[in-house]
């Protein structure tokens, strides 16, 4: 007798659900717009957002593909529309993703790309890694950067816009001799 009163009531509020679901107001999450590319500057904050529309609550797991070896990585207590690197070095510019769950599915964005606008790339002897000075050898390692197809020369699109394209052409030396010459200023 107790077991069977039991057992209805949780039967009806299945069923309350599955009428809610079968209406059409659940919505997939969807992103808007699709390909976004983000630029930071070096030490100070960088933020990669993502736009949102659909049924929520909406939970958020950023991703980060690393710059020298394969596979993606998920970046920890980022369950948010936003996700910022508090201090950006050279080492963040690359590609990354945002998984998004809402009430009815989720949806993995296309990768962004984050440039940093450092022109300090080399210590001397044109070592890479940033020194605080800038010479010849932040020259040597762009261009070294440059012809390896390596992600972090990539912080300019057409029109010498300060903003990685996935192009590896004039428009990134336009932007790096740019931030050369006017030192410390970034955009
Ligand atoms: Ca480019």
């Amino acid at each position: 007798m107790d077991i069977r009163y039991a057992f209805f009531p949780g039967a009806a509020v299945l069923l309350a659900g599955a009428i809610v679901v079968g209406g059409g107001t659940c919505i997939p999450p969807t992103v808007s717009p699709i390909e976004r590319a983000f630029a930071g500057c070096p030490q100070q904050a960088s933020t990669l957002s993502v736009q949102v529309d659909g049924t929520g609550p909406m939970h958020y797991q950023w991703r980060r593909y690393p710059r020298t070896f394969p596979g993606v990585v998920p970046i920890p207590n980022s369950d948010s529309p936003t996700w910022t690197i508090t201090s950006t070095f050279l080492s963040d510019a690359g590609q990354y993703d945002c998984i998004i769950t809402g009430a009815c599915g989720s949806i993995t964005t296309p990768r962004y790309r984050l440039a940093v606008l450092t022109p300090d790339r080399a210590s001397t002897g044109a070592t890479p890694g940033s020194d605080g000075a800038l010479t010849n050898d932040d020259f040597i390692v762009f261009i070294s950067q440059f012809f390896e197809g390596d992600i972090r020369a990539d912080i300019g699109s057409v029109g010498a816009e300060p903003l990685p394209d996935g192009q590896l052409d004039n428009n990134d030396f336009i932007v790096f001799i740019g931030l050369f010459f006017e030192f410390p200023a970034c955009p």
